[in-house]
């Protein structure tokens, strides 16, 4: 079920070998595991450095049944907006009642005040033009305009536009970014797409640890630097993504909020110099959202979209407290296209945003 738009691409380029020797004071290139001795990270605590990721069973699964179960988690996530909105119309009367509770169900998911008059006000047109008399209509109109709202958010996460595709990764403190990044790298390894992966997180050294003893257990290569500056890890990783012939490149970065100017002028750096490394890199640049953060989402989208110039979302944790509204607030606001919805830590617990989905799960 999970895919990504990809275009056919050339035969890969020869690895240039000297690139993968590192100089004494160089990038450490963690390679993909040799059999040999994993060396051993340094004494961090353990909850500090473990990306965990788990794997979804191996026993055969349709396609069928993935659809299902991941439907399932969505509803699952999402129940707390679902029964609020989907109670108003069991055996509702179409009066001043129910688009006065309509509203508050709609405030409460997140929605904001702009999304909601928005979707109030298109339902009283359309309830008076069509005449709509049960509230089972009414209820089958919202879901009409709801996923009309979200539909210009879905857009595939397209690869093989550039050798290789670079991935820039921004966001705020724990809203799921490495783990997204590791879910990505072997959902692209599915996929046949050789990943390369940045950790320009330098601002723990937990941080590199992390995503380079996951990256040695899931054979991906990861750049990284003892000491650094993260705008120089990510250009080492773009020249060794070019020279390696990878598919993809993706640049971890340290969380940060957009009130943490310094921060915010760094991230700009960072850009700035994989832009140097590569024309046009980086070719995407995404923001992980935890789903639960409400409305200040948005104020994080608006902000690194404003430092950025954004590409796509990733909105993840889902499966929390998360509400959902916050996507047509989005949508209404700063759309920019959501790649990805998570819901959990599992492999799969990541898919492409699908408006219909989306909207089936919240009001189905
Ligand atoms: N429940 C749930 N947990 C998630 C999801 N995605 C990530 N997490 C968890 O969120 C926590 C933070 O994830 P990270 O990937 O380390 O977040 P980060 O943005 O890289 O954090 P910093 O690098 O510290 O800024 C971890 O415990 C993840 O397992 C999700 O979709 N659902
Ligand atoms: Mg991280």
């Amino acid at each position: 079920m999970f895919s990504f738009f990809k275009r056919k691409k050339a035969a890969p380029e020869t690895p240039a070998p000297s690139e993968l020797v590192p100089p004494p004071a160089a990038p450490v290139i963690t390679p993909a595991p040799a059999p040999a001795p994993t060396p051993t990270p340094a004494p961090v605590p353990q909850a500090e450095v473990e990306l965990f990721i788990e794997e979804t069973a191996e026993r055969p699964v349709s396609e069928a049944e993935k659809k299902k179960s991941w439907m399932s988690r969505l509803k699952a996530g999402l129940s707390k907006t679902s029964s609020n909105l989907s109670l108003l119309f069991v055996g509702a009367r179409i009066d001043e009642d129910l688009y006065e509770e309509l509203e508050a169900a709609l405030l409460m998911s997140d929605a904001g005040m702009d999304a909601t008059q928005f979707l109030l006000d298109s339902l009283r047109r359309k309830v008076k033009e069509d005449k709509l008399l049960d509230a089972a209509a009414v209820k089958a109109a919202l879901k009409i305009l709801m996923i009309e709202m979200l539909a210009p958010l879905q857009k595939p996460l397209e690869l093989g536009r550039h050798e290789p595709l670079v991935m820039m990764i921004a966001g705020v403190n724990g809203a799921g970014k490495t783990t997204t990044i590791g879910k990505l790298a072997k959902h692209m390894q599915r996929s046949d797409q050789s990943v390369l992966l940045a950790a320009g997180d330098t601002f723990r050294a937990a941080a590199r640890e992390q995503l380079m003893v996951w990256g040695q257990r899931n054979n991906v290569t990861v750049i990284s630097q003892a000491s650094g500056d993260p705008a120089a890890v990510a250009f080492d990783a773009v020249q060794s993504g070019k020279a390696r012939g990878v598919d993809v490149v993706m640049v971890d970065t340290a969380g940060r909020l957009p009130t943490q100017l310094h921060l915010m002028e760094e991230l700009k750096k960072i850009k700035r110099v994989i832009g140097k490394g590569m024309d046009a890199a980086p070719h995407e640049i995404v923001l992980v959202i935890d789903g639960n953060t409400g409305q200040n989402a948005l104020a994080q989208v608006k902000a690194f979209d404003d430092a950025l110039q954004l590409t796509g979302l990733v909105i993840t944790k889902l499966d929390g407290t998360a509400k959902g509204g916050v996507l047509a607030a989005i949508a209404r606001t700063r759309p920019v296209p959501v790649y990805f919805i998570g819901v959990g830590e599992k492999l799969d617990d990541l898919q492409p945003f699908d408006a219909e989905e989306f909207v089936e799960a919240l009001l189905g």
